[in-house]
């Protein structure tokens, strides 16, 4: 099997134009009439929907931010009645306050046809045994590939995260033939394999569908030996619907977007103007075929550049879009979590012994895996104080940090004084995983 849907994944670039500028012009239209947000922000722009009369004309539109999602929080972006919205998922926003979409039918529809898609790109078939082991929940890892395998007809595992040893031990005895988690995840799986003695062997693993966050190539390499396998990398957001808005095939340059639904631009992040293909700048996606929460130009402060040329390695004819690897504003992505450092600040402006703004974040990367640690400064009168109570606002501070981030911090409390202060910018994040 070599596409899922041979037709749209080899589509000649005027017939794609064609499509892509049927639904933009659609999808204008509707969110002119139902979403008031949209219709506020284009009257200020001077854009009517009659000015879009396809794809080209793209660039006449307004952009939209996670700011704006934030403004509207929960629901206010939803372009259909909550009767038609058949599901919810939501990613971390900057101040805690989460990113919301909604999903009719047809748009887990068309997520299930992107995952799916996405697996033939892997070398999956339906005689595949798909073991998923991104988190099931509001985050969109796990039902995204959940959908797409089950969409595909492969034997679909929800084992969901954690628990590695349990996870070990159903890939072999369950014989899974693909592995779908956050990168980080796979190398962990990898070396307990290696530390419990386990053989490559006794595993029937040929591929992996590796996403969420940003990994290397030698990432990707290590991965591979360790596992035996073939690792693809797979890229999608909340926003935009979840994993399978683009995936390697394969070849050597970037990933496919499925830009039937999701089209992408490029722009230059200062200046807010395209950029030509194969040049770095952010990365912009409209979705063209959303009910729920369509989306028009949204800043995905994500890195990349795009790529029109036919792909050698697969002969898919979907625009490729450069592996991301790096982000345009301050979100940290700590195995796979989402975390921007405003939360962390306004979890530590509520706990009174501390002095809210001197802290420092300092993310690693220990045995493959993402580490976080948070130092802050104890107020004088605290820290003079017994070592019991103390320890207690380290664990206070730990347990509300667990709570608000999704994900584990170390807590290390400093005495007065002790960060370091800076004339200009203070420098908060210590991200060693980068040098
Ligand atoms: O991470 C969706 C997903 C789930 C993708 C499973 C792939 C696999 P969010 O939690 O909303 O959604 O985070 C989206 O994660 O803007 C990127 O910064 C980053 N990201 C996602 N995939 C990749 C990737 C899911 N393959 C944010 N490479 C995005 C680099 C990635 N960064």
């Amino acid at each position: 099997m070599k596409y899922f849907n041979e037709k749209i994944e080899t589509m000649s670039r005027d017939e794609m134009s064609a499509l892509q500028s049927a639904r933009l012009v659609d999808l204008v239209k509707r969110v002119y009439e139902n979403v008031p947000y949209y219709r506020a922000k284009m009257d200020a722009a001077g854009v009517k929907p009659s000015d879009i009369k396809g794809i080209e004309d793209i660039d006449k539109l307004p952009f939209t931010t996670k700011a704006d999602l934030r403004a509207n929080y929960p629901f206010g972006t939803f372009a259909v009645p909550m009767s038609e919205i058949v599901r919810v998922h939501a990613s971390s926003g900057t101040t805690g306050k989460l990113t919301v979409v909604g999903y009719t039918a047809r748009d887990l529809d068309d997520w299930a046809e992107s995952a799916a898609r996405a697996l033939v790109m892997a070398g999956c078939t339906k005689e595949d045994i798909v073991h998923v082991s991104y988190g099931y929940g509001l985050f969109t890892g796990g039902l995204g590939l959940h959908y797409g395998s089950e969409k595909l007809g492969s034997v679909t595992i929800p084992a969901s995260a954690g628990n590695t040893m349990r996870q070990i031990a159903l890939l072999k005895d369950f014989g899974a033939t693909a592995l779908a988690c956050t990168p980080s995840y796979a190398m962990v799986i990898g070396e307990e394999i290696a530390k419990n003695g386990l053989d490559l062997s006794e595993f029937k693993l040929k591929r992996g569908i590796f996403g969420a966050e940003p990994w290397s190539d030698d990432m990707k390499r290590e991965i591979e030996r360790k596992l035996g396998i073939e690792a693809f990398d797979i890229y999608g957001l909340s926003e935009i619907s979840g994993p399978g808005v683009s995936m390697s095939c394969g070849g050597d340059w970037g990933l496919h977007v499925m830009e039937d639904f999701f089209y992408p631009e490029i722009i230059d992040p200062e200046t807010l103007r395209p950029v030509p293909d194969k040049t770095d700048g952010e990365l912009v996606f409209t979705t063209l075929n959303k009910q729920g929460i369509p989306l028009i130009r949204y800043r995905t402060r994500d890195i990349s550049a795009l790529n029109h040329d036919v792909c050698s390695h697969c002969g898919r004819t979907l625009v490729r879009m450069k592996r991301v690897s790096g982000r345009t504003d301050d979100m940290l992505i700590i195995r796979g979590v989402n975390v921007f450092p405003s939360q962390i600040e306004s979890v530590l402006m509520n706990i009174k012994e501390i002095v809210g703004s001197h802290y420092q974040i300092i993310v690693d990367r220990v045995d493959n895996l993402d580490t976080m640690e948070i130092q802050v400064e104890l107020v004088p009168e605290v820290f003079s104080d017994e070592v019991k109570k103390i320890e207690e606002i380290r664990r206070h501070i730990e347990h509300d940090m667990m709570g608000n981030l999704g994900v584990g911090a170390k807590i290390t409390l400093v005495s007065p004084d002790s960060l370091p202060l800076s004339m200009g910018k203070t420098v908060r994040i210590i991200d060693k995983r980068k040098q």
